[in-house]
């Protein structure tokens, strides 16, 4: 027998109780009871311990199961022939200690059969306690072709939970369907099967040879390439002595409950892996996918609309600081473009984002549609559905989200008002007033000479009368520095305006991130982790 890694078990249950553990809805349900299944045995099984072996003989009727058995035992306890009221349950022949008595109670095998016998060097049958095979359990179970339900159902059952698999044919039976149809679905206990090849006394050297052969072959086809083939005749000894020392090999080894249970667990984890589907690749969501993505999500959310207004905004803010202090507050009275959207200083709460049209929506809906199909098209269900239903986000949450990171991203870029504008608002009221003295000053000249009031003094600079330098080069001055201001303003809206987009786009790839794109990553990640428990579980 090949041994697998005995440490390995716990390794491979504690994969498989995981993979149970986060299978559900995930995976298929009678696979996943299957699985159940072989850990509660498994769980089950190892608490007896692997002192004791249990080896159950599996066949037709008339195999010679129960001869098989008497020969082993070395006295008639099994009852053989066609009609035998034993067959109906199964009877354990344990040898060894009493200590057996809780396994066969778990096996819930009422019949037993305390073996006292040995054998001694010469092949002679005697009574002893020491024994090589101490901890052998013998199981005669009722036959595998019988028609009583209840004798098929009791055959199944302790096949199911024997350590090793010991099935008896004939030559008359030995390619019998039913028998390898049940063999086929054990293709991974191979190190826990062996075959008995019976009656080998009915058969001439040729015939024997013939029949091993082809056996070997269908046992092959099976896929139970390593399950050995044993030629005996339970009625005259022939072959009887290589099984006693398989008997007494396996029950030394103590190892064929692991492997019987390891073998089980790489039959759940196959069954579950193949329901997984195959190995696509690509486990993580594509950059170009969630880039795509958030694009879509910035289009449809209406940021061009609060650019334009955190530009224009920009401008008119820029005009109340630096634009002509005379005309200021013409622009002034209409009302401030993003306090219109809700989105200026000082206004909290929600903004007045236009509401998604239907076209925005249905926008946003193709666009987590196809990042979802970009990210499932070579995924078996049930994943594209569990991950297309993880990457749908509640309609009125995500258009909320995208309201603030728009809103957020606005209110970042509000509040730096570049230093300059200072400067020349400063300027600007200076040379408003210069403006303002010339006037007031030409004013009293021009009262001074129509009410005939002595002519006031005029000074004069360069020749240009002070107080129309001051009158006219103030207006001037005002006039020209609001205008380069502005070209100004409108380089640095439009750099804001660019700044709010980058901001929003960066936002909303948030919000894309954590509302469609990281669910899905998610499911993802589990069907990877789910993965990667069942191929530990099946031992690789
Ligand atoms: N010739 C011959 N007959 C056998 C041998 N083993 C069993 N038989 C006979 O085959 C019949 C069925 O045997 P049994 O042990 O009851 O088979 P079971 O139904 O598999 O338990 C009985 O009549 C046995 O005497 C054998 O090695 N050689
Ligand atoms: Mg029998």
């Amino acid at each position: 027998m090949i041994a697998r890694q005995r440490s390995g078990l716990p390794d491979q249950l504690a994969a498989l109780s995981q993979a149970v553990a986060s299978a559900d809805g995930r995976l298929e349900i009678e696979d996943v009871a299957f699985a159940q299944q072989v850990l509660n045995k498994a769980e089950a099984r190892l608490k007896h311990g692997t002192t004791n072996t249990l080896v159950a003989l599996l066949g037709a009727t008339g195999a010679g199961k129960s001869s098989v058995t008497n020969a082993l035992v070395g006295n008639d306890v099994a009852t053989t022939g066609v009609r035998r009221p034993t067959t109906s349950s199964t009877l354990g022949c344990f040898w060894g200690d009493d200590d057996v008595q809780p396994l066969l109670d778990w096996l819930e095998v009422k019949n037993r059969h305390h073996v006292a016998t040995g054998r001694a060097p010469n092949g002679e049958i005697q009574q002893t306690t020491t024994n090589s095979l101490n901890g052998l359990v013998l199981l005669d179970v009722p036959d595998h072709d019988s028609v009583a339900v209840a004798h098929r159902e009791e055959m199944e059952r302790i096949a199911e939970h024997a350590d090793l698999l010991l099935w008896v044919t004939d030559s008359e039976k030995y390619a019998d369907k039913a028998m390898h149809d049940y063999l086929r679905r054990l293709g991974e206990h191979g190190t826990v099967t062996a075959m008995i090849l019976n009656k080998s006394d009915q058969l001439d050297e040729a015939s024997q040879k013939a029949c091993v052969e082809d056996l070997t072959r269908i046992l092959n086809d099976d896929g139970l390439d390593k399950a050995p083939v044993f030629l005996v005749s339970a009625q005259t000894g022939e072959g009887i002595p290589a099984v006693v020392e398989l008997l007494e090999q396996t029950v030394g080894d103590q190892r064929a409950a692991v492997e019987r249970l390891q073998a089980d667990t790489r039959v759940a984890a196959k069954t579950l892996l193949d329901g997984l589907g195959r190995d696509s690749g690509s486990d993580t969501v594509p950059g170009k996918v969630t880039k795509q993505l958030a694009r879509e999500l910035v289009e449809a959310s209406g940021l061009t609309v609060v650019t334009d207004a955190v530009e224009a905004g920009h401008r008119r803010d820029a005009a109340k600081r630096v634009g002509w202090p005379f005309t200021r507050w013409v622009r002034q009275l209409r009302p401030h473009p993003l306090r219109r959207l809700h989105l200026g200083q000082g206004s909290g709460g929600r903004s007045t984002l236009p509401e998604a049209s239907g076209a925005q929506r249905s926008r946003v809906d193709g666009a987590i549609r196809s990042a979802t199909s970009a990210v499932t098209a070579d995924l078996p269900q049930p994943w594209p559905e569990l991950i297309s239903e993880a990457s749908s986000p509640d309609q009125s949450e995500l258009n909320d989200r995208l309201d603030r990171a728009i809103s957020e991203s606005v209110r970042t870029h509000n509040d730096k008002n570049p230093a300059w504008w200072h400067l020349v608002n400063t300027l600007q009221i200076a040379v408003a007033v210069a403006a303002l003295v010339g006037l007031v000053w030409l004013g009293l000249i021009a009262l001074a000479a129509y009410f005939r009031i002595p002519e006031l003094p005029t000074p004069e600079y360069r020749e240009v009368p002070i107080p129309t330098g001051l009158a006219l080069g103030g207006l001037l001055i005002g006039i020209l520095l609001a205008f380069l201001s502005g070209r100004l303003a409108a380089v640095g809206a439009k750099r804001r305006a660019r700044a709010v987009r980058k901001e929003a786009e960066r936002q909303v790839g948030v919000v894309a991130d954590e509302m469609v794109i990281n669910p899905m990553q998610e499911e993802l990640d589990r069907r990877k982790s789910l993965r990667s428990q069942l191929e530990t579980a099946f031992g690789q």
